[in-house]
């Protein structure tokens, strides 16, 4: 069966699961609300709802249920590879189920034709100037496809059907799905290899394409299948997931809502730590070995220095973790067992840092998590095949969360979760019900 029949059959027997949970249960209490995280950004409370992937504190991500060892060893492999392809685990991240192999061709032969992205997107993207963030690049770039959303043309048509939005959703999730790669491509092309640009080649799947169209070697096409679906949700809390489903929740299309998660993902203390973490271990190269080996202690005195001078030592520390990121683990894995990258100087210093940073970060006594997450150790990846401008390592990770924010939205407006809208208090309150000991 096509993908978006599947998906069909899946939403419609999932409804009354949501429709008897509002309904028969509405009022049944599963948190409490505290001071701490009205102020603190939230964290820990209980009111978003997705079942692509869940976050456990101790053992990190699964998804749908599996968790990336085993989301690797289930999923259909790419021709000679030991990776899945990322339509694959497209598939497998909408509807639960793992394709056979038919189904996979299926949703790639759907990504040709979708992947083809209008001309006006090249010529926006390439009126910014060319010092702007390929970030902004890319942001835009998908931003200027809203013209010709399915979703909106679908909302205005004077047709609009709760029951059938999620089609519309559908439909431009996976052409955004589609055309990310390609659009990122074409900026890292534009950026640093002076506009020479390279056309998809339709014989290939999603992560093999791209390390084409960037001029990348063949062993980078595991990267690419490996660093997209490492990438592509961590369920709904984090800021890209949960700005893209909070656009979308006021109906705004897909292309609005996944421009807005990117500019989410940008943030230094999000997506945008793999670029920090590179910068950071260069710069520490560059100040503190310049006539020496890396060594522990020198580490140690330069992430002391970080943390003295008030900044955070990129690719440490979650919000929600409480342990080594397994998607930090698996990269490491990767680097291990790719014989040249596991001798790499870099990769060797990465791992120096990893032995040290944990310790200090517990010394010091503030970060509740003082283990790698997955940017701690993606940028080396990258580093190692040539792609050595790291302001676009933030735009891979990019490439790789749309998967799951796009099929997240699609699923939010199947199930007609609600516009988002919590409700805020002002400090006087707080001060008054902190007085009485709780809210009266
Ligand atoms: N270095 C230094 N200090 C850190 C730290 C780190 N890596 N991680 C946490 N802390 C500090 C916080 O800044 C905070 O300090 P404060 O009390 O002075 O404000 C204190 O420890 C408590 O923070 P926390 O509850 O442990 O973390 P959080 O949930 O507030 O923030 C995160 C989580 C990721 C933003 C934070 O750990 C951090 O800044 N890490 C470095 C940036 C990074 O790697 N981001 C990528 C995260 C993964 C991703 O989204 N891609």
């Amino acid at each position: 069966m096509a993908l978006k029949e599947t998906l069909k059959q899946k939403i419609e027997e999932f409804r009354p699961r949501t429709t008897r949970l509002v309904k028969e249960f509405g009022k049944v209490k599963i948190d409490e609300v505290t001071i701490d995280q009205c102020i603190g950004g939230a964290r820990d409370i209980r009111c978003l709802v997705t079942d692509i992937s869940y976050l456990d504190p101790q053992e990190g991500i699964r998804f749908r249920g599996k968790t990336i060892p085993e989301t690797f060893e289930a999923l259909p492999k790419a021709p000679g590879s030991k990776y899945p392809t990322v339509e694959s685990f497209w598939y497998f991240l909408l509807t639960g189920d793992v394709p056979t192999p038919a189904q996979v061709d299926e949703v790639c032969a759907e990504f040709k034709k979708r992947q083809v992205v209008p001309s006006y997107v090249w010529d926006t993207i390439r009126a910014l100037p060319r010092d702007s963030h390929p970030m902004v690049m890319l942001s835009v770039g998908i931003l200027a496809m809203q013209k010709d959303s399915k979703f909106c043309g679908f909302y205005n048509s004077g047709k609009f059907n709760k029951m059938t939005a999620w089609e519309y959703v559908y439909e431009d999730a996976s052409d955004l799905v589609a055309r990310i790669p390609i659009v990122a491509a074409f900026i890292y092309n534009l950026k640093y290899r002076g506009d020479f640009q390279i056309a998809p080649d339709p014989s290939l799947d999603m992560g093999a394409n791209f390390a084409h169209m960037i001029g990348q070697c063949e062993e980078y096409k595991d990267v690419a299948r490996m660093y997209f679906i490492l990438h592509s949700d961590h369920e709904s809390g984090n800021v890209s997931a949960h700005t893209t489903h909070l656009v979308h929740s006021a109906l705004s299309d897909p292309y609005y809502a996944y421009s807005a998660g990117l500019n989410g993902l940008a943030g230094p203390l999000h997506g945008l730590a793999n670029q920090e973490v590179l910068d950071w271990t260069l710069k520490f190269q560059e100040k503190y070995c310049k006539d020496k080996e890396p060594t522990k202690e020198l580490i140690t005195q330069a992430l002391w220095d970080t943390l003295n001078s008030g900044q955070v030592i990129p690719g440490y520390g979650h919000a929600v973790l409480r342990k080594t990121d397994p998607r930090y683990t698996s990269q490491r894995e990767f680097c291990l067992n790719t014989p040249g990258l596991k001798d790499d100087p870099l990769f060797k210093l990465v791992a120096m840092i990893f032995e040290v940073a944990p310790g200090v970060l517990t010394e010091q006594g503030k970060a509740k998590n003082p283990w790698p997450n997955v940017d701690a150790q993606s940028g080396v990846i990258q580093w190692y095949y040539g792609l050595r401008e790291w302001d676009f390592y933030t735009v891979l990770f990019g490439v790789g969360r749309a998967l799951g924010c796009m099929a997240n939205i699609t699923w939010d407006r199947g199930l007609g979760y609600a516009i988002e809208r919590p409700k805020s208090v002002t400090t006087a309150m707080l001060e008054k019900w902190a007085e009485a000991g709780g809210r009266q």
